[in-house]
């Protein structure tokens, strides 16, 4: 069997390792995870412990999660190519620094504002959360910025996994409206750049379930039900 990415809707942070995955070749399936329903469910928490998207379930069974340990586990299967880095040069340190910039300081810049919109709070507290969330996603916008350095790619002179990241985490930005993009301009040039690939438009058609063209190895999709039969057998 093909590994198994569990992704989550709407607007979960798995779009970049769909994004991952189809710029690997690798062959892989999908399943989809309803957020917040399916993904805190006692049968999806077999398979993520904390009830989150992403998971990966691989070929004998077992199951990885966490973004940065998918991608990297998609990365070290395809040293060689244009995506995989070998852990120990300085290429897989530059390569994780902005991964982990990613990962902890743009994604939660978020944070608070997911809260106000996912939770019933009162007017002080809503506007309170705001204010943090705005003031901390300006200043991740700020910083990287200043760490594209006018590159076309976030790392080294290509699309990385890191560029694969981004993209699903700062789409966010379209849906709170906090900055306007264009006043970055690498930032955007790179976000619109992303927009034209192919495993970008994949990713998209995927979550809003339209007609999907792969130009990886997609091999379909599953449902939970069939993914915990899988998990199951290798137990
Ligand atoms: N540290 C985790 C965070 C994953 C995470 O927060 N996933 C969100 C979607 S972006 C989720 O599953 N949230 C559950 C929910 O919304 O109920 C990672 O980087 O993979």
């Amino acid at each position: 069997m093909s590994p198994i990415l569990f992704y989550g809707v709407p607007e979960g942070c798995s779009f970049g390792s769909i994004v991952a995955l189809e710029w690997s070749g690798l062959p892989y399936r999908l399943c989809r995870v309803e957020m917040p329903e399916i993904v805190s469910s006692e049968e999806y928490k077999r398979i993520n412990m904390a009830g989150e998207t992403p998971s990966l379930l691989l070929e004998d069974g077992s199951t990885i999660s966490e973004s940065m340990a998918i991608l990297h586990h998609i990365g070290a299967r395809t040293i060689g190519n244009h995506l995989g880095v070998a852990q120990g040069s300085m290429d897989f340190d530059r390569l994780n620094q902005m991964l982990a910039f990613l990962n902890t300081t743009f994604f939660q810049a978020f944070g608070p504002l997911w809260y106000a919109v996912e939770h019933p709070l009162d007017a002080n507290e809503k506007r309170a959360l705001t204010a943090y969330g705005t003031a901390a996603v300006e200043k991740a916008h700020h910083t990287l910025e200043r760490l594209l350095e006018d590159r076309e790619w976030l790392v080294g002179n290509g699309p990385s996994l890191a560029d694969a990241y981004f993209v699903g985490i700062a789409r966010w930005n379209d849906f709170h409206k906090v900055v306007d993009r264009r006043q970055f301009p690498a930032l955007h040039r790179l976000y619109q750049r992303m927009q034209q690939e192919p495993a970008v438009r994949f990713a998209h058609a995927i979550e809003h379930r339209q007609e999907a063209k792969s130009s990886g190895g997609f091999r379909g999709e599953v449902d939970l039900s069939e993914a915990l039969g899988l998990l199951k057998q290798a137990a």
